[in-house]
């Protein structure tokens, strides 16, 4: 079986999402770290134009979004379960959680206490670059304040403090669902940076959680590095997880398509349609150095169209 690669950098919220699923599942992995801000030449080469961090890559298949990565993790590694019968809301709150509480999480950790706690240590060109590559990935994107951000936020956690009012258990019972994965993500970026860290402490059960996931770890990385992951790519030479086009979905295989984001990071991803059904689209593309390469994305919150459609 191709191992499992995952791109991702240490500061980066979903990456902790993917790194805390990897620790539940006591998954081994090969970790690379990608940059946090543009270029990332050899993001793209895997990827074909998305930048977003992060995903995954077995061989010459990349998968892109946590949504989509973690029920990649979920069938290579079924037990314990990210998606339980007993708990069919836990992938909605899970939605909530990557839409709505992180992006009300955001303003609050980047006010300028927080930035400074972020970038301490580093040269103010590094805050700067930073910023001015976050504004463009969200432009025209409506974002809270932090004055609305710090309204809102002490809702919602004082809400999931709730949800665990049951015991010293997890979300949805005994054992983290894949809601708690994307709960604990929002969390850790304000709970690792102490000047932002106190809107946490009037929420002592949620506090006890988050150590809870944390104490999940993150599973047995060993490093690689990303020209050792473009050469797994070439390797593999055209052999891929088997996939195919549904019908009655309004594309055809073989077909050329554009796929993006619909929220933010739209850059696109231009190829041949090889794999189709209600969850996941398949993107075939050839690149120089990754070789030809099949990229995954989830249908929910990425648009596919015919390519000559802009
Ligand atoms: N829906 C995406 C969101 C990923 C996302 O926004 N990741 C942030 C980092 S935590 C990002 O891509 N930032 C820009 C970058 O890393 O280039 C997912 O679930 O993977």
């Amino acid at each position: 079986m191709d191992e499992l690669i995952l791109h991702h950098y240490d500061g980066s919220p979903f990456s902790e999402k993917v790194r805390l699923i990897l620790g539940f599942k006591g998954l081994a992995w090969r970790s690379v770290t990608v940059p946090r801000i543009l270029p990332k030449p050899d993001v793209v080469a895997l990827t074909g134009g998305y930048r977003r961090t992060p995903f995954l890559q077995t061989g010459a298949d990349v998968w892109l979004d946590t949504a989509l990565v973690a029920r990649v993790l979920d069938r290579r590694r079924p037990e314990p379960p990210l998606y339980p019968p007993s708990a069919p809301l836990s992938p909605l709150l899970a939605q909530w959680a990557d839409a709505t509480l992180f992006w009300t999480v955001v303003p609050w950790v980047m006010q300028p206490a927080g930035v400074a706690a972020m970038f301490a240590g580093a040269p103010p060109e590094a805050a700067k670059a930073f910023g001015a590559d976050r504004a463009a990935m969200t432009a025209g994107m409506k974002r809270l304040s932090t004055a609305e951000a710090s309204v809102l936020l002490p809702q919602y956690l004082a809400a999931l403090d709730g949800q665990l009012a049951d015991g010293p258990g997890f979300l949805f019972g005994p054992r983290p669902t894949i809601a708690d994965f994307s709960v604990a993500h929002c969390l850790w970026f304000v709970q690792r940076l102490p000047p932002v860290a106190h809107i946490l402490a009037p929420h002592a059960r949620l506090g006890a959680w988050l150590e809870r996931m944390r104490a999940l770890g993150h599973g047995q990385p060993t490093p690689m590095g990303s020209d050792e992951a473009l050469a797994v790519a070439r390797a593999a030479g055209g052999r891929f997880v088997p996939c195919a086009v549904a019908e009655g979905l309004g594309f055809a295989a073989g077909q050329r398509v554009r796929a993006a984001a619909t929220d933010y990071g739209a850059d696109p991803i231009v190829g041949t349609l090889v794999g189709l059904d209600a969850d996941e689209a398949v993107i075939e593309r050839e690149d120089p150095q990754a070789g030809t390469v099949h990229v995954h994305l989830p249908r929910l919150g990425y648009q596919i169209k015919p390519e000559e459609t802009v």
